[in-house]
């Protein structure tokens, strides 16, 4: 498998489901290069076998073999077993299964509002209470782009991060709420094979458990206006102790700050 990510050229995976995903590309890419082969090699015989020199009458009974069909049923059965067999279970796991929370707040997923912005990304937790501030469209402004009500008590801890990093404990399920400001966006993180359109008016979720550390690049994969090339984000996967740090002193200085 190593070797043919190598020849795809595919970024190195970060996420816990990622290798799932990256194996299923490779099935399909190596499908795709036999068909490539078998039926590059069909036509180049049948132009050597079928050319006019030696052919000068019009066979008029046609090809009696029955190979090509057998070919035909044979990718069918191929392309059925990576659709029922791989990717079927492979989006029951990655993609429709949510982690739960099970009221353990150090194993516990965490739920992190993404906002797509023109050209930006932000993000969103509902702080050490626990709970989403209130959120209005009345109160949304450049500065201010979750429209978080200053004068909810529950807004009062909750931490925003407005084009700047967000942080993500190692080893631990989040989820991500995807929604948009304006326009249609893709929240896109190669290296943790995750990929959703930011689509406003909508709140899609998806969910990842980053396996390594690091510094990490939240890209566009949507044209999404002039500046979309410049649509780059970052998150930082870092163990356990240090993310409730950072999320300690985020929470303390006000994710309030934002609302001015
Ligand atoms: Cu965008």
């Amino acid at each position: 498998m190593e070797f043919f990510s190598k020849i795809l050229n595919l970024p190195d995976v970060a996420s816990a489901h990622g290798a799932g995903i990256d194996q299923f590309i490779i099935y399909i890419h190596l499908l795709m290069a036999a068909l490539f082969v078998g039926w590059l090699g069909y036509f180049l015989y049948t132009v050597f076998r079928f050319r006019s020199s030696a052919n000068p009458k019009a066979d008029y009974a046609g090809a009696k073999s029955h190979f090509s069909s057998y070919a035909e049923v044979g990718v069918a059965a191929i392309e059925a077993l990576l659709l029922l067999g791989f990717a079927i279970p492979l989006w029951a796991k990655a993609v429709d299964e949510f982690p739960t929370k099970k009221g353990d707040a150090k194993t516990d997923p965490i739920e992190i509002a993404i906002q797509g912005q023109q050209f930006a990304w932000n993000a969103h937790y509902a702080g050490p209470d626990g709970v989403w501030g209130k959120q209005g469209i009345q109160h949304a402004s450049a500065t201010n782009p979750f429209g978080l009500d200053s004068a909810d008590a529950g807004a009062k801890d909750d931490v925003t991060c407005l084009r700047e990093p967000f942080y993500v404990p190692l080893n631990r399920d989040v989820i991500c709420r995807i929604s948009s400001m304006d326009v249609i966006h893709c929240f896109k993180l190669p290296r943790m094979r995750v990929t959703q359109d930011a689509i406003p008016g909508m709140t899609i979720p998806v969910h990842f458990k980053a396996t390594k550390p690091g510094d990490y690049m939240i890209i566009c994969a949507q044209l999404c206006g002039n500046l979309h090339s410049t649509m780059k984000g970052e998150f930082k996967v870092v163990a356990d102790a240090e993310y409730a740090e950072w999320f300690a002193k985020k929470a303390a200085s006000g994710g309030a700050q934002s609302f001015e």
